[in-house]
């Protein structure tokens, strides 16, 4: 098949995704175009049978603010024309879904019909997507969309609920590479960070305020009162300075790694101890399910898709948004349990590769686009 993905090419998890499948079905085979305004984050060296499309965009002096859903439609009508695509994949509705739309329906009379794929992520769904700015659009492109997925049970309901969808949803979950995301022995890096043996706690986000980074620093200030520990957070974004400046008010800031984005994730995860989402939403979760696939538990709180992921009292613990004591308590009884920590630890990185690995839900893509375009 000939593939176009849009996709945010940013640090998140919907630009991961869409990155990660397009390597995979690029590796089966399938011809796969990225359409973006740049080059996807894990996309930086060769490799075959990807193509990347960067949309320019025009700095015409009346344009006040930048129309990017617009050149991006006109890079998909482009992409689809000379390279002859079957069909186009986007990664969270708002605009890739609406700039979808109306690239099919530009080329409809020379190319015939193209098929639209969407894939609902988050917060174009449970957040920015119910501003009235967007609710019409992200309602109207959803419902022109040949086919919707969504990432979780969660947001599927939410998507039917709030925008009265009638249209068919299906649930294709986030997926991880096991081999890559892996437990490890990285005494190097263990020593750095950890030299007199203390538990490490992780986060990684893109510090925007849904992820709650800030509790994960007061969850960390109650463990580390009871157990010698570091935290490490991996990630950047707009919290970022009010918890570095919190980490000094709590007088942690010897105890507390900010490492910003890393490229090495799989090897700082897989020799970590105890991974925290303290998440306002989250519909999926993907951070965490790397860090299961570690053989990392993980304390979270019960938001969106996150008990479809993370079992409480089987690979981590849930806790009610908000209540960092519960969470710091739960944190401090695996981490001061190790008959219990091992049991969580083997379930998390057995329910990642089990139910999450990349060959059992890439398929599920295959399957999905094959029934489109017969
Ligand atoms: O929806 C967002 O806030 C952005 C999006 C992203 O690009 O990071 O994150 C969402 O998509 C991920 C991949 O499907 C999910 O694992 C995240 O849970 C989800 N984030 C939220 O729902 C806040």
């Amino acid at each position: 098949m000939k593939i176009g993905i849009t996709c945010y090419p940013t640090y998140g998890g919907s630009g991961v995704v869409a990155t990660e499948l397009g390597k995979e079905l690029a590796s089966k085979g399938h011809e796969i175009h990225f359409i973006s305004y740049a080059m996807p984050h894990r996309l930086s060296n060769f490799i075959p049978n990807i193509y990347f499309h960067e949309v320019e965009m025009s700095n015409y002096p009346l344009f006040e603010f930048q129309l990017y859903s617009l050149a991006l439609t006109s890079k998909m009508v482009e992409v689809i024309r000379y390279e002859k695509l079957d069909l186009i994949h986007v990664h969270y509705a708002i605009p890739h879904a609406i700039s979808g739309y109306l690239a099919k329906e530009i080329i409809r009379k020379t190319n015939g019909d193209l098929k639209i794929v969407t894939t609902l992520h988050g917060t174009d769904i449970t957040l920015v997507g119910l501003e009235p700015s967007f609710q019409p659009l992200v309602k109207f492109s959803i419902e022109e969309s040949c086919g919707v997925t969504a990432v979780s049970r969660f947001l599927k309901e939410k998507t039917i609920t709030n925008y009265n969808i009638e249209k068919d949803i299906v649930v294709i979950n986030n997926f991880i590479d096991s081999k890559l995301y892996k437990p490890r022995e990285d005494d190097n890096f263990r020593n750095k960070i950890a030299p007199n043996n203390e538990k490490i706690l992780i986060h990684t986000s893109n510090f925007r305020p849904v992820k709650r980074v800030q509790d994960v620093i007061y969850i960390f200030n109650k463990v580390h009162k009871e157990i010698p520990s570091k935290l490490i957070l991996i990630g950047d974004g707009p919290d970022r300075s009010d918890c570095e400046r919190l980490t000094r008010e709590l007088n942690l800031q010897k105890e507390v790694y900010f490492l910003g984005k890393q490229d090495g994730l799989p090897e700082i995860l897989g020799a970590s101890d105890l991974f925290l989402m303290p998440s306002q939403s989250e519909s999926f979760g993907l951070a965490a399910l790397e860090a299961m696939s570690c053989g990392l538990p993980v304390i979270s709180s019960s938001v969106g898709g996150l008990p479809e992921l993370n079992l409480h009292n089987v690979t981590g613990y849930i806790a009610e948004i908000l209540d960092v004591d519960r969470m710091a308590k739960y944190s401090i009884e695996l981490l001061t349990n190790e008959k219990k920590y091992k049991e969580f630890s083997r379930n998390a990185r057995n329910r990642a590769v089990n139910v999450f690995e990349k060959d059992i839900i890439v398929p599920q893509y295959e399957e999905f686009y094959k029934t489109l375009l017969c």
